[in-house]
């Protein structure tokens, strides 16, 4: 079982699709176990994209990732941060397959809607960016949802 972690960007934010990239994401079959909305400030901005520190796009990406309030999700599941990739597209909207969020939601690479871990280790390294492993949950101890009293 994987975790991965899901930003949904400023741009889907106020573009209404919040609901439709997590009803994506729960249809392929990852599970929600931490969500919150956030404005990320720049602090946390200059860590989660390190990797891109002094590229030409990271100030820009610095301004967009801060300029209103995203949700941070974690999402759970076999392969979880590779499904969520192949489900989201490829990082150009212009060369993300059509089904894919991305490639059926937007057209420019500095508006892509959504982020998600690259790797199982980037994956732990922004969960704990985001969250604390408390505020993780876990479905162990659940009620079956088809098990009726
Ligand atoms: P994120 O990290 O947001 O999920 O995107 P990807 O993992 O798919 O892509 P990335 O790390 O290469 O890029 C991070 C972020 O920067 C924006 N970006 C990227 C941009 O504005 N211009 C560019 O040329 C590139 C490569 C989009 C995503």
């Amino acid at each position: 079982m994987e975790r991965t972690l899901v930003l949904i960007k400023p741009d889907a934010m106020q573009r209404g699709l919040a609901g439709e990239i997590i009803a994506r994401l729960e249809r392929r079959g990852l599970r929600i176990v931490a969500m919150r909305m956030l404005h990320m400030d720049e602090a946390l901005a200059r860590q989660h994209y390190a990797a891109h520190e002094g590229k030409a796009f990271f100030p820009g990406l610095l301004q967009f990732i801060t300029s209103s309030p995203i949700i941070a999700a974690v999402f759970e599941g076999k392969n979880a941060v590779e499904i969520a990739r192949q489900s989201m597209g490829a990082t150009n909207p212009a060369q993300a397959a059509p089904g894919t969020i991305r490639g059926d939601l937007s057209i420019d690479t500095g508006r892509n809607l959504v982020h998600g871990s690259d790797s199982l280790e980037a994956a732990e390294k922004e969960i704990r960016l985001f969250f604390q492993e408390g505020e993780i949950f876990s479905y162990e101890r659940s009620i079956d949802p088809w098990v009726f009293e």
